[in-house]
């Protein structure tokens, strides 16, 4: 039998799709949350990129072939010291909690997927050549977001660079559909006239709920998703309340160091021997030679506290810590840079793994809140969070909050 068009056995066939909820409100209202919500979600995301500083240097970059895709790219600020706790936040909680407006929306248009003939005019096909980008951008940004955020490092290396572009591909289809359908968008919410629609099928199901209801069920769906992701920001019974969020429910630990641990000292192989007091010597290198530091010496220097959170690109945030060490700009002093601070490149004592180096710019070394931590708390940090000594940084994301540091370079980059 041929696949007839008309045939309502067939999803080519507008007879095939019979719920009573499609048409053309449906679908406005929810493509308008996402036009606010995707806008929101691109710039927190580009934003979220240049907080790395990855025109800084090579061990940055997890995109060099970038190009101009880079052009917003631009030193990151040290203040407010919340800023990238609260862009990140915005960005993964938005996100993960538009899944539900996101799903609504396609199934809301997918009679379209399928409809016959596949082109009927040039223009017509690349319509739906960009709506298959649009769409495969979509689930690939949503789905590339939620896997690095809940399985963590499941692309090893590779995460940024697919979330980036991917971005970029489906930011421009994204741009083309809503400049072509808003005025549409906009119209049918304010005349309604379903009948006559393509969305709107022409032998409907008896309805079970009504269009109102069924987008009163997709924003609770998207506010339980909030519900159960927005306290990995926070410390406390809040954070119990994240249970879908890997960083959430699960206790901290208590305690001074009780905080939320990224990576722990036996994940990234730190042997206690060599952290030791007889062993572990921090080197400082700059423009006049390297000084080699023992612990008890470093705690000999001027010692200064900040108040300054850890925040991951994953999402998850802790409030304000009282951090306790050298500041970064004291150390560039020894080595040669008394008031001119310059960029900085720090090393692990971690052998393997994409986190064990970081570069920093001259701004944030020179911001008197930066330091070689050396307290957390009013306690010595535990292996865990960095011992013998750890980066922190104001308004950095985590990743350049180095743990377990070896080594620091201080130099233009
Ligand atoms: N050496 C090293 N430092 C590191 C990491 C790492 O894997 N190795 N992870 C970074 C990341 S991604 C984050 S979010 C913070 C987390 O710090 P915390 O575990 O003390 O909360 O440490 C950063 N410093
Ligand atoms: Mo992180």
């Amino acid at each position: 039998m041929r696949d007839d068009p008309r045939d309502p056995r067939f999803p080519s066939s507008p007879g095939f799709w019979r719920s009573p909820l499609r048409g053309p409100w449906f679908t406005s209202v929810l493509g308008l949350v996402l036009l606010v919500g995707i806008t929101v979600l691109f710039v927190t995301g580009l934003v979220s990129y240049a907080a790395y500083n990855p025109g800084l240097s090579p061990v940055n970059d997890k995109t060099p072939d970038k190009g101009i895709l880079g052009f917003y790219l631009f030193a990151w600020p040290t203040n407010p010291h919340w800023l990238y706790r609260l862009n990140q936040g915005v960005h993964v909680t938005l996100g993960v909690s538009l899944i539900p407006v996101l799903l609504a929306k396609l199934w809301s248009v997918v009679p379209r997927l399928f409809a016959l003939p596949p082109a009927r005019s040039l223009a017509h096909a690349l319509e739906r050549i960009s709506l298959l980008l649009l769409v495969g951008g979509a689930l690939f940004e949503f789905v590339t977001g939620v896997l690095n955020v809940q399985l963590d490092y499941v692309f090893p290396g590779s995460f940024y660079p697919l979330h980036f572009y991917g971005a970029w591909v489906f930011f421009a289809a994204f741009v083309a559909h809503a400049a072509l359908k808003m005025p549409i968008a906009l119209r049918n919410l304010r005349h309604l006239r379903e009948e006559g629609n393509d969305l709107v099928s022409p032998r409907p199901a008896d309805p079970t709920v009504s269009r109102r209801g069924a987008l009163w069920f997709v924003g609770g769906g998207s506010l339980l998703l909030f519900a159960t992701t927005a306290g990995q920001n926070f410390d406390g019974p809040l954070r119990r309340t994240a249970l879908l969020a890997p960083h959430g429910g699960r206790e901290p630990g208590s305690g001074p160091n009780g905080f939320q641990i990224n990576k722990t000292a036996a994940y990234a192989g730190i042997d206690a021997a060599e952290t030791g007091p007889d062993t572990w010597q921090l080197v400082v290198a700059g423009r006049t030679g390297t000084v080699r530091l023992s612990r008890s010496q470093l705690l000999e220097l001027p010692l200064h506290s900040s108040a300054l959170p850890i925040a991951c690109v994953e999402g998850w945030s802790t409030s304000d810590q009282w951090w306790r060490g050298v500041r970064l700009r004291d150390l560039a002093a020894l080595v040669g840079y008394d008031d001119d601070p310059p960029d900085l490149f720090v090393e692990s004592l971690q052998r393997r793994g994409a986190f064990r180096k970081a570069a920093l710019r001259a701004n944030q070394v020179a911001d008197p809140r930066s330091l070689l931590a050396l307290y957390v708390n009013g306690e010595e940090l535990s292996p865990d969070h960095g011992y013998p000594a750890r980066i922190i940084v104001p308004a950095a994301p985590g990743v350049l909050n180095t743990k377990w540091v070896a080594r620091m370079t201080f130099g233009d980059l």
